[in-house]
């Protein structure tokens, strides 16, 4: 492939992308040669409001991203989202891979400062920097993907929180000890009971902390192991992820943090009485540099897509499929045990139910939270889709194929936004009567009739005597009827760094790292063996807030 550069020969000089100048050619944030694509082709929005493809690459879940995150000036091009999907994407100057332009090796003599480095741009880093922000802090986040958002941005399903304005606005009788319970025992008891106490008391607050900051989670669903309705998302269903990551990157432009993507940190500092002093970088661009700090907040997730060490720990999922984001690879953890930072329950990998097979598309446990079922090749129930993951993944491993059938009609379709998107991708079979679905996934008519039958019988009965499903939402009578064939995939980390109730990292003596924090899936301890759905972005606002109150008052000196 012809890389832009050239494609763009005798139409624009080097200084129409680069800018004139001497210093910077291009900074590692892409921001100078990004403005230049939008002045001549269009921004994003404009791009896409265009094009008339099914899948639009300019109008995608991952929001207003740089043009450079999939068109490269030197290198082959390639759509980002083939880093998930399959699609048949054509892109000008485009190679059949990602291809990376030689990182710089320059050791570039500069030095920044700031309060406070944060490390990765999900919800938990974004939390903890405007969190620290707004206590006074001069923060800067450091990204090593082209996008920020993280695993966040895919996050589906919602955010878990008791005793909320929205529950009680709905008469949910729900209690941040009841949340609690319920999350030690659908962690196995593994848990660390004080984290798992500080995730259940300040939910409710971080809903409205979230909503202060512009965020509708409105609507309240179920997720599996949870005794009541505590899962909070957009109004009408919609996926939770895309919507907070919007709101937290805008506030994070509003207050001018200073976010730095296509950045690596490749080393905690710290002076010789081990307190964290600050970070050394290497920019796509710039090369590596150190900035100096009175705090590090390590907020870099889990290592879901690093098959390697997911392998390590659990050799048994060798080859799965996950569905994370390509930047969940576990640096954060490795950079803070490097530092000195002791680790927790790293063997505890959550596989996720329902992942369409065949794909990286997670379907989000709110779609059996409305209703659906999960039957086999036979077209029979065999478990109770609400129980918790674990225990899901391991009925459907244990079914031929290892696979199952997630299947609902038009009212569980119409109850959640988000099952809108999978038709978008193909992942959906449809029939309009049972059988017609029966025939379309070669299941047999006459055992997914009596499936159904039996199904909408128990929620007629409010009881589900043969498998115990708590909740039994509605039943399935509206035509059409719909199936996605789905696979367990690896979904999440529980593992990571430990951490103290207040985000501080815990060394190997047990003693805390001074100036180290560390939130969300990189840290070890909240869930146990098993986390329920919907407790990831809750625990990551919540000790996101709390990483960054505490590194704030710290690097103020209060
Ligand atoms: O918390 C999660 O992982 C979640 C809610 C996933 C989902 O099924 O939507």
């Amino acid at each position: 492939a012809e890389p832009l550069a050239k494609l763009h020969e005798g139409k624009a000089a080097c200084a129409d992308c680069h800018g004139k100048g001497k210093k910077v050619v291009v900074d590692d944030s892409e921001k100078g040669v990004n403005s230049r694509c939008v002045g001549c082709h269009g921004t994003l929005a404009e791009l896409g409001g265009k094009s008339r493809e099914e899948v639009n690459p300019h109008r995608s879940h991952l929001g207003d991203i740089n043009c450079t995150t999939c068109h490269h000036g030197h290198t082959a091009s390639w759509a980002y989202c083939l880093s998930c999907h399959a699609f048949d994407m054509k892109i000008p100057g485009g190679g059949a891979v990602a291809t990376k332009a030689a990182a710089t090796s320059r050791q570039a003599k500069r030095t920044d400062k700031a309060d406070i480095v944060v490390i990765g741009a999900g919800a938990a880093g974004f939390t903890a920097a405007i969190t620290a922000h707004d206590a006074g802090a001069k923060v800067i986040i450091i990204e090593k993907q082209p996008i920020t958002g993280g695993n966040s941005m895919l996050a589906a399903g919602g955010m878990n929180a008791a005793e909320t304005v929205y529950q009680k606005e709905k008469g949910i009788p729900d209690s941040v000890d009841l949340m609690y319970k319920d999350t030690m025992t659908g962690g196995g008891n593994l848990n660390d009971p004080a984290l798992a106490m500080v995730l259940a008391k300040n939910s409710a607050s971080s809903v409205d902390w979230l909503t202060r900051l512009g965020a509708d989670l409105s609507d309240v669903g179920r997720m599996g192991g949870a005794s009541v309705n505590r899962t909070h998302r957009p109004k009408g269903g919609a996926a939770v992820g895309a919507h907070i990551t919007e709101v937290l990157r805008k506030n994070a432009a509003q207050r001018n943090i200073d976010i730095r993507i296509n950045s690596k940190v490749v080393k905690i500092l710290e002076d010789k009485k081990g307190r964290v002093i600050g970070v050394r970088v290497a920019g796509k661009h710039s090369g590596e540099y150190t900035i100096k700090a009175k705090a590090v907040i390590i907020a870099a997730g889990g290592f879901s897509a690093n098959p390697e060490r997911v392998a390590f720990y659990r050799p048994e999922y060798k080859g799965m499929t996950t569905s994370n984001q390509p930047g969940a690879t576990g640096d954060g953890i490795e950079l803070g045990n490097q530092a000195g930072g002791e680790l927790k329950d790293m063997k505890e990998i959550q596989i996720h139910p329902t992942v369409a097979a065949g794909s990286r598309t997670l379907i989000t446990e709110a779609v059996r939270g409305n209703g659906a079922i999960l039957v086999n090749h036979e077209g029979k129930r065999f478990v109770n889709e609400l129980t918790t993951r674990d225990k899901c993944s391991a009925a459907i491993l244990a079914q031929k194929g290892q696979s199952a059938f997630l299947v609902f009609d038009e009212g569980v379709r119409k109850s959640l936004k988000q099952i809108d998107g999978y038709f978008h991708l193909n992942l959906v079979s449809q029939g309009g009567s049972v059988r017609d679905l029966a025939a379309a996934i070669k299941v047999p008519a006459d055992a997914l009739e009596a499936s159904i039958a039996s199904y909408n019988k128990a929620v007629d009965d409010k009881n589900d005597a043969e498998f115990k499903r708590p909740d039994l939402p509605r039943a399935l009578r509206t035509a059409g009827y719909y199936a996605i064939e789905v696979k367990p995939g690896v979904h999440y980390t529980m593992g990571g760094l430990k951490i103290t109730t207040g985000s501080e990292v815990l060394g190997k003596d047990g003693k805390v790292i001074p100036g180290l924090y560390a939130a969300g899936e990189g840290t070890g301890g909240v869930h146990g063996k098993n986390r329920l759905g919907g407790n990831s972005i809750s625990q990551t606002i919540t000790f996101g807030r709390i990483a960054g109150e505490n590194a704030a008052k710290m690097a103020m000196g209060k």
